[in-house]
């Protein structure tokens, strides 16, 4: 176990998670590798995780290390050996979950979107507020900003070495949703997941846009489409993940977006384009982005997410020219921890920095980022983009809080 400096193990910090399907997996993941690879004010303790199904919910506690197993979310709440709440369920129970969790005076960390429409992120982001007079921190689970070359890409723009900003791409493209005979799993329900690509990928989408620039989108001008209407249902309860599940004779209708493209416009005037699908057949998690300045750009794939790309325009042009920045240095965001340069991180290390970040949240009481208020403003983009597709692409203002 790991010891402060006067030589004493730091005190605990209770979680309690609740869902446990990939979300929960890859929380978990984070929760238990935190404190082994950083130095921790306090040291996450795996209390206990809730689900529905008695026996599912004991065998998730088991393989990710969970103490204890629960059947209702209620009582994991109430539970005096958890002081954090973990909201890894679909996003049509993030309101009541993390609303009750805050009420009760625990911590959250919410999982994106924040929640299936504005008026839920609202009272979320306003239970938030009050919370924190209490002293409580919440954050909402954007965990690609935890991404070291991503965060070392803000750091990049804030240091002003692209200078004005004229442009941000951002495509996040995958493909399990390309054959027809997928079934019909709780993500392509409205009244389960909010929306489609959209809130599953666009958010990460306009979330990193705004991270990395530090600006918000004040309109966007959208399409969206579903390309494929009715798929199979999904035979027994399983709820289905992304490999699918099992598929029955019958067949329903599918209620979100195959796809969404946008246009927006940051405060500044740049411009930004957005595509996300999960119909790019060979594209798995492309989660891609390019910002150019004045003075430079940099270009980023998930698909290789320990490379950076940056070409800097001061230098003379003979010799100018994207360079690959390998972002496994020690003096890298979040790179002190783990491995030699070059022995490279992956998708679930972003869960342990995320764990980590909120921890010292905790433990200093500085409230950390993405707060609800950020994920709500996500949620104000969301909505704009479905009401400009609605309207035929017209350009629809971002209300300001
Ligand atoms: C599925 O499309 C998914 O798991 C998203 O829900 C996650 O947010 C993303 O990180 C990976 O893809």
């Amino acid at each position: 176990m790991e010891q402060t400096e006067s030589g004493a193990a730091p005190p605990t910090l209770g979680v309690g998670m609740v869902g446990y399907a990939f979300m929960g997996a890859a929380h978990s993941q984070g929760w238990r590798t935190a404190g082994r690879v950083f130095d921790l004010p306090l040291r996450p303790v795996l209390a206990a995780v809730a689900g529905r199904d008695a026996t599912a919910v004991r065998a998730a506690a088991r393989r990710h290390g969970w103490a204890a197993a629960e059947t209702d979310w209620r009582t994991l709440i109430a539970r005096d050996d958890v002081q954090l709440v973990d909201v890894c369920t679909p996003g049509d129970s993030h309101a009541e979950i993390a609303i009750a969790a805050l009420e009760a005076g625990k911590h959250v960390l919410c999982e994106k979107p924040l929640a299936n429409s504005v008026a839920e992120a609202e009272t979320m982001a306003a239970a938030a507020e009050a919370a924190s007079t209490r002293g409580q921190i919440s954050m909402v689970g954007f965990n690609y900003r935890r991404v070291p070359a991503l965060s070392y890409a803000r750091s990049l723009v804030t240091d002003g070495r692209l200078g004005t900003l004229r442009h941000v791409r951002v495509s996040y493209l995958q493909d399990w949703l390309v054959d027809p005979a997928f079934p019909l799993t709780w993500r392509l329900e409205r009244e389960h997941a909010g929306s489609g690509a959209l809130g599953d990928l666009g958010a990460h989408a306009v979330d990193l846009a705004q991270y990395l620039t530090g600006e918000l989108l004040v309109g966007v001008s959208a399409l969206t489409e579903t390309f494929v209407r009715k798929r199979p249902l999904l035979a027994g309860a399983a709820p289905g993940g992304l490999g699918g599940g099992v598929a029955s004779e019958a067949y329903g209708q599918v209620t979100v977006d195959d796809a969404a493209l946008f246009t927006g416009r940051l405060a500044s005037g740049a411009l930004a384009s957005f595509e996300a699908t999960r119909m790019a057949a060979g594209r798995k998690n492309a989660l891609r982005l390019e910002i150019n300045g004045e003075r430079g750009s940099l270009a980023f794939d998930l698909e290789r997410l320990n490379e950076l790309s940056f070409h800097d325009h001061t230098e003379p042009a003979v010799s100018a020219g994207f360079r690959r920045i390998l972002v496994t240095e020690p003096d890298h965001p979040y790179l002190e921890g783990w491995w030699p340069p070059g022995h490279g991180l992956g998708y679930e290390h972003t869960f342990a920095h995320q764990a980590r970040d909120l921890v010292h949240a905790v433990a200093s009481g500085i409230a950390p980022a993405p707060s609800f208020a950020d994920g709500l403003q996500v949620q104000r983009v969301l909505a704009a983009v479905e009401d400009s597709a609605r309207n035929s692409a017209v350009y629809t203002p971002v209300p300001v809080p």
